[in-house]
């Protein structure tokens, strides 16, 4: 079933607007609506933190403390095929796929894991200082956001930081980027408590397009009254070229293609 967005509905980017992050010219910035392309099962039990594609294969880590894993999914049945637990006392955040391995963060434990990503086997750590959202990575770079508007920029041999990216939409820092994911060379960062992703330069951390998914799977519709239950979860399946979207609890991932909103 093909689901259209035809309106941008004003509680997602309203919610920016009033935070006071992009202003009255955020209408010069692109804004995106979505088409359903497909629609499978997700764990209503995922804590979802971070979502991304290796070699074709899908693969989640997901939060809550005592309850974080790392998962590798079947796609069409939402089953998981391959789990491992995080140790009992970190909250899971995002992840992300570097050579034969998987990063995975913590929330506030100041600590990253490395696990085998056939096995799953936790091989080391690393340390960082504040906060770990969410991860992403290209053929250079490993992107780790923190909650703010900064995206640190991480060696990915090292894990040791290189630089930040400061992220402004019209010159205005855009707080709280939660889950990343590199999608044909641009950086989408979902902002936490929001239905929106931004689409973000790398080189210049400039807001270049706003993705609105407030329709995708309204509040009522997520199975679950907690208010943890935001949009959460960005993978690019590279080779297929195929973009797919979740949230904590939600009971569905879409793949969806986006649709650029005329008369922004
Ligand atoms: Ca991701």
């Amino acid at each position: 079933m093909l689901k259209l967005a035809t309106t941008v509905t004003a509680t997602a980017l309203s919610a920016l607007v009033l935070a006071g992050a992009c202003g009255a010219a955020n209408a010069a910035i692109p804004v995106y609506g979505f088409v359903v392309k497909n629609t499978y099962p997700h764990d209503t039990g995922a804590f979802t933190q971070g979502l991304f594609f290796r070699d074709g294969q899908l693969y989640e880590t997901t939060g809550l403390t005592g309850r974080s894993t790392l998962r590798r999914l079947d796609l069409k049945t939402g089953k998981v095929l391959q789990k491992a637990d995080l140790p009992p006392n970190v909250f899971g955040e995002g992840s992300t796929a570097v050579g034969n391995n998987i990063l995975g963060l913590t929330w506030q434990s100041k600590t990253g894991y490395v696990f085998d990503a056939k096995t799953f086997a936790m091989k080391g750590s690393f340390p960082y200082e504040g906060e770990g959202w969410g991860l992403a990575s290209d053929a250079k770079y490993v992107y780790m956001s923190d909650g703010s508007a900064s995206i640190r920029v991480l060696d990915p041999a090292s894990l040791k930081e290189l630089k930040r990216i400061q992220v402004t939409a019209d010159g205005k820092p855009i707080d709280s980027l939660n889950e990343l994911e590199i999608v044909d060379g641009e950086l989408y960062a979902n902002v936490w408590g929001t239905d929106v992703i931004a689409r973000i330069d790398p080189g210049s951390g400039k807001v270049t397009g706003w993705i609105d998914l407030s329709n995708l799977l309204p509040r009522d519709k997520r199975g679950t009254s907690s208010a943890d239950a935001v949009l959460n979860g960005i993978a690019w399946d590279g080779k297929r070229k195929k973009l797919y979207v979740t949230g904590k609890f939600w009971p569905k991932l879409f793949e969806i293609e986006l649709v650029r909103f005329e008369g922004r």
